[in-house]
């Protein structure tokens, strides 16, 4: 756009944005498929962030334009009316139902959201929107929502509206973690404490290319799968395990999915440990043992994630590497050292590409 030009926001609805509100994607150290066990995760902000422009109305029409998946002319919905659609307009729908359910606390509006965390890599897009639509909303119909309450709101539109079964991490992080600290969440008490990342490592992100969408399948059935494990223990939530030994009577696969759980709830007490001890060697080995749960116990890697995983960590200067986010495709993270960081994400890279012919990108060194 020219300097001085019309705004693509004008372009589109004919006004100025009254206000615009940001949130982040975001990578989990450590702790997957934890929260909606009540266990523990350890997420930290990426610097790839979504961002919402937003006008009122003074209708009860919600008009939104987005620069992603099916980017063009704005799509729309009448306040009150939302009904699922199986696309991105869910999100914002989902979002002003749950408001609208408290009340009438917002009217019609105009927005564009514009965005460069990548759909369905594992890195919380759903939850940067949908907490960068809330912050908006908040900011223009000055709604007293503290940032947890936000936090749930966001979280109760993918869960009940969009119908994908997610625990709260990831509108947690993109609601209060920060790209120097990692967020260490007890998502049962929502109790979290901020610990600043070790200053003698770096985190790589890489994308295997492959995509999935939790709101159909593979998610849901393993949060069922845990949920059923729990029933069959007589325990609220896999998170009142904690000795392993104690899922013996469990059939298969539940035996398999519950042990990820409370070792990997376990893993992120020991990651929590090591990174208040600044101790990446330590947090590097807990990531390869995490890997190794997801793929074999709770079965949601892919051989395009295990091969970036194994690229990674046969690399000189990485200290470990492992699946990040729901899985089924998606993006891993590297730990490395500082000077060997982006050299051995390229090589990464290349030697899957060179492999499997597809996917592999560099997202965030
Ligand atoms: C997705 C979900 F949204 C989170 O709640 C979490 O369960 C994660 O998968 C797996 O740890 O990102």
């Amino acid at each position: 756009m020219p300097a001085g030009g019309p705004s693509p926001f004008r372009e589109l609805f004919g006004v100025a944005p009254a206000t615009r509100a940001e949130a982040p994607g975001r990578v989990n150290l450590m702790g997957e498929h934890t929260d909606y066990n009540g266990g523990f995760v350890v997420p930290t902000a990426i610097p790839l962030r979504t961002a919402v422009e937003l006008a009122p109305r003074r209708d009860r029409q919600v008009r939104v334009a987005s620069d992603g998946a099916d980017a063009g002319a704005p799509r729309g919905y009448v306040l009150g009316a939302e009904a699922p659609t199986a696309s991105w307009i869910d999100y914002v729908q989902g979002c002003t139902h749950v408001l609208g359910v408290a009340g009438p606390a917002v009217s019609g509006f105009d927005a564009r959201i514009t965005s460069d965390v990548p759909i369905g890599r594992g890195l919380a897009s759903s939850a940067a929107l949908t907490v960068a639509l809330l912050r908006a909303l908040r900011a223009a119909f000055d709604l007293a929502l503290d940032d947890v309450a936000l936090t749930l709101a966001a979280h109760r539109a993918e869960y009940d509206f969009v119908g994908a079964r997610v625990g709260v991490m990831d509108q947690m992080a993109a609601s209060l973690a920060d790209e120097r600290h990692a967020l260490f969440l007890d998502a049962r008490s929502l109790a979290y404490e901020r610990f600043a990342l070790p200053p003698g490592a770096t985190l790589l992100v890489l994308d295997s290319g492959v995509a999935h969408a939790h709101a159909s399948g593979d998610y849901n059935t393993r949060r069922s799968e845990c949920e059923a494990a729990a029933a069959r223990l007589g325990v609220a939530q896999l998170r009142d395990v904690t000795d392993p030994g104690a899922l013996a009577p469990l059939p298969p696969p539940l035996d398999r999915r519950a042990r990820h759980v409370v070792t990997e709830n376990a893993r992120v007490l020991a990651a929590a440990a090591a990174l208040r001890a600044g101790d990446v060697a330590a947090l590097g080995r807990l990531m390869v043992a995490s890997h190794a749960s997801q793929r074999d116990d709770f079965a949601v890697s892919t051989p395009d994630v295990d091969l970036l995983v194994a690229l990674a960590c046969a690399e000189p200067g990485v200290h470990g590497a492992r699946l990040t986010g729901g899985g089924f495709g998606g993006a891993v993270i590297a730990l490395a050292e500082p000077g060997r960081a982006r050299a051995a994400a390229g090589r990464v890279v290349a030697g899957c590409r060179r492999r499997t012919g597809r996917g592999g990108a560099v997202l965030v060194a």
